[in-house]
């Protein structure tokens, strides 16, 4: 595995990008739906139909049709967090939602779809009570195609079967127990809630049937120019055109073809916390340059590298400083809330944030629409989490000794684990602040098993990925330099840090503060070239309650853990990076290490600050975009955001 990779490797692999080799496992396109002169995307949000179906029956009784006795539920949210009763929220097993829609007569001889920005944990959708189509993944967008099958010019009646049981085959990992009054219940491998439900937008959309199915760009800087090699897929073979154009609206390039390049003359660029965004608008236009297709979007101009141990943002040094997050809020459980993550982004810009980790799922595609607008970086991750036994007590087959990798299941869940990374990078490819793929959080990488199946799963996401973005994986506490078996294939070695709390937390924070660094130096010897970013480090917190002097839990206390870490930081020239576990406190599962779910947050799960927020602020401000910058690339020294 190369420890550098850089955009001329990227250009040289143009070829077997995505959109000429994948979609191989794609049912349908994944762009995200716009109105244009010749698109329709019209909500499905609202009110729906809702019930919970404990014994399955549900199909036998035709529930597809119609649900009897059904509950009125919003959609997008998590169903867990409306109920009352300990039932509802902890439900496992079937669920049905159902709308009802009309459909334009004038939509007939188009492609017409029910598009879910995701649902799960499976899901299977009916129209009209006949099963249209069916998802596996709960994190990812899918479309139901629906042309052949709608009534247009008439009512139609959309129905959902969901299940949100986990197993050791599925990401996210987990297992699934029958309690003692027949009730099934989810035991997560994984430190976050099994919100469930429609929790993304549903659109109803038209396009035309010779349309933009996909497409994707690689761009290069020349001094104050700048090229974006483009390639665009769609179902046929009449002419393409691609526009760019600058937020004024003024065209700044255009290019013919469904492959080409826009040249773009004093190219802006886009820049942490100062984001510059081209409209690119592509069409597909008949013989008599009639237009057939129209799909437009925000993109932006800029290159990635790591390089002799830096992260290069076009050309120059980052530091980043930031969190992992979670979609996750009061009542609305994982619901997309666009209120909920302006404020995040809000927090992030106040308190001098650059990047983020999508911790421990991609998350909702408007939210990396925000992130690029923000001149927000994303370290984009996959929901391969809970690929480890033992791991929160709660995971499957407590005594089995067999390595995480080595199990029966593991061929099973890598073929999940490839159909999902197919999803988000084809997905995500084009979002300028996506900068790097997490390919798993903590998973078995202490063992000879990890290595093949690291090693297919690494060299699938590189194939898929146009740009060539850094590949990662966010490392368990047990992935020393000495025991772990899969840095090799990192670009970037993340590191989850629990010193100081789960280890040698308190008065002996002393002896933590001396393990961190001298596992900090093992890294610097094993792996000289490589950033070191640390993906997470926090400690639990109760806001509001503080001791003097501190006690673990208390305000003090997260200051004092956070100070260690910064110090330590701060000494060893190739970290590169601090992401803080976790923006927000969040819901968890109940346990005696959880109260009321997870309070590492340096803001509330309500978004107001714990005191390190100020303190955090303080540091974040003052260190330079480049802090560490060094030798990597001199004109960029010295730049604050
Ligand atoms: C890490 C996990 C994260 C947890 C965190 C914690 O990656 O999901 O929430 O620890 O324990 O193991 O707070």
């Amino acid at each position: 595995m190369a420890s550098s990779i850089c955009i001329l490797d990227a250009l040289k692999h143009f070829r077997l990008s995505a959109v000429n080799e994948g979609g191989k496992m794609l049912n349908s396109s994944l762009l995200m739906p716009e109105n244009t002169a010749a698109r329709r995307a019209v909500s499905l949000n609202g009110l729906w139909g809702f019930r919970l179906d404990p014994e399955g029956k549900g199909e036998s009784e035709a529930w597809q049709r119609k649900i009897p006795k059904a509950d009125t539920i919003p959609v997008p949210a998590s169903f867990n967090d409306f109920y009352t009763d300990k039932e509802s929220r902890d439900y496992c097993g079937d669920f049905w939602y159902e709308t009802d829609f009309h459909l334009p007569r004038e939509w007939q001889g188009r492609k017409v779809t029910v598009r879910f920005g995701s649902a799960g944990q499976t899901s299977v959708v009916y129209l009209n009570g006949r099963e249209i189509t069916r998802h596996e993944g709960a994190f990812l967008p899918f479309e139901a195609d629906i042309t052949d099958c709608a009534l247009y010019g008439a009512d139609n009646h959309l129905a959902l079967r969901l299940n949100n049981e986990l197993c050791e085959s599925r990401m996210p990992v987990g297992s699934t127990i029958t309690l003692p009054d027949g009730r099934k219940f989810a035991k997560p491998g994984f430190d976050f809630f099994n919100y469930a439900g429609i929790q993304r937008n549903v659109y109803l959309t038209a396009r035309p049937l010779e349309h933009i199915y996909d497409y994707e760009t690689v761009s290069s800087i020349e001094g104050e120019d700048a090229e974006i090699q483009y390639r665009v897929k769609t179902m046929g073979d009449s002419e393409v055109s691609v526009s760019l154009f600058d937020p004024e609206g003024i065209l700044v390039a255009e290019s013919r073809g469904k492959e080409g390049v826009l040249r773009v003359r004093n190219a802006r660029l886009w820049e942490v916390g100062n984001a510059f965004l081209y409209q690119i608008v592509i069409r597909i236009l008949d013989k008599q340059c009639q237009l057939l297709d129209e799909y437009k979007d925000w993109i932006g101009i800029r290159t990635i590298e790591v390089k002799e141990g830096k992260i290069l943002l076009n050309g120059s040094p980052v530091y980043l400083r930031g969190f992992g997050r979670h979609e996750d809020a009061d009542i609305i459980g994982r619901g997309l809330s666009l209120a909920v993550q302006k404020r995040d982004f809000e927090l992030m810009k106040w308190i001098g944030a650059n990047c983020f980790r999508t911790s421990h799922y991609p998350y909702a595609e408007e939210i990396y629409r925000l992130a690029d607008a923000y001149g927000i970086l994303v370290i984009d991750e996959a929901p391969a989490v809970g690929c480890f036994p033992n791991l929160m007590g709660t995971s499957v087959k407590d005594n089995d000794e067999t390595p995480f990798f080595g199990r029966a299941a593991a061929e099973d869940l890598k073929a999940h684990h490839l159909q999902v990374l197919e999803e988000m990078i084809t997905r995500d490819k084009n979002h300028p602040s996506v900068f790097c793929w997490s390919l798993l959080n903590e998973p078995d990488s202490i063992h000879k098993e990890s290595v093949p199946y690291f090693r297919e799963v690494f060299e699938f996401a590189r194939k898929l990925d146009p740009q060539k973005r850094p590949e990662t994986f966010a490392m368990l506490a047990n992935s020393l330099p000495e025991s772990s078996t899969c840095d090799d294939f990192c670009d970037i070695i993340c590191l989850n840090r629990y010193y100081g709390w789960y280890l040698l937390g308190g008065s002996e924070i002393i002896i933590a503060e001396k393990m961190l660094k001298e596992e900090l130096k093992g890294w610097e010897k094993k792996a000289p070239g490589k950033p070191l970013v640390f993906t997470e480090y926090g400690a639990d917190t109760a806001s509001q309650v503080d001791k003097l002097p501190s006690v673990m839990w208390s305000e003090s206390y997260q200051e004092e853990f956070l100070q260690m870490y910064h110090d330590a930081f701060d000494e060893s020239p190739n970290v590169v990076g601090e992401l803080i576990w976790n923006l927000c406190d969040f819901q968890t599962g109940e346990g005696i290490t959880r109260m009321d779910g997870n309070k590492k947050g340096i803001f509330t799960r309500q978004r107001q600050p714990k005191r390190a927020a100020f303190t955090l602020r303080e540091r974040w401000k003052s260190l330079p975009l480049d802090y560490k910058g060094g030798k990597a690339h001199d004109a960029g020294a010295g730049r604050t955001e």
